[in-house]
């Protein structure tokens, strides 16, 4: 299992080298209890040309969808988007309540502080299809800020 987490963060570093599509503040996943299979993972994404998410993924997850949370008729509904508009220069928040990345079938626990790496499946402005990876620190509670966000993309930029 160690080795397997070492061998996502050495492809996490490899992919911050590439260009990157989005900037990606405030990421967090919620942490697990024992037996749980499905958590959310939240974050902000800013496209500075324009993009769209078309999918996410995730080595801890048999399945990950980006999921709306919606009321409707009083009764909290979740739904799942298949394409998310990342409209040019504005940041799109996903969080509780909302959008959120839902990490479904989970192969472990996630417990607080690991780290889940997610690779989000991107359609630019020319609809060129990119994967950029995010490092998703494991929480409690959403971070003050986006500072952990912020750590998150300093970690992933060292070689
Ligand atoms: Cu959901």
């Amino acid at each position: 299992m160690k080795l397997k987490l070492l061998t996502a963060s050495l492809l996490l570093a490899c992919g911050a080298l590439q260009a990157q599509t989005v900037d990606v503040s405030g990421a967090w996943a919620r942490a697990t209890v024992p037996g749980q299979k499905g958590t959310g993972a939240f974050m902000n994404i800013t496209a500075r040309d324009g993009a769209r998410l078309v999918g996410v993924s995730s080595p801890v997850a048999g399945v990950a969808e980006v999921h709306e949370m919606k009321m409707d008729n009083d009764i909290m509904k979740m739904r799942a988007v298949p394409v998310l508009e990342l409209p040019a220069g504005q940041a799109v928040q996903l969080k509780p309540g909302g959008y959120h990345v839902m990490l479904m079938d989970l192969k472990q626990g996630l417990p607080k502080g690991s780290t889940v790496p997610l690779t989000l499946r991107l359609q630019d402005a020319q609809g060129v299809e990119i994967s950029q990876l995010v490092s998703v620190p494991v929480s409690t509670v959403a971070p003050a800020g986006s500072m952990a966000g912020k750590a998150a993309d300093h970690g992933a930029h060292k070689p």
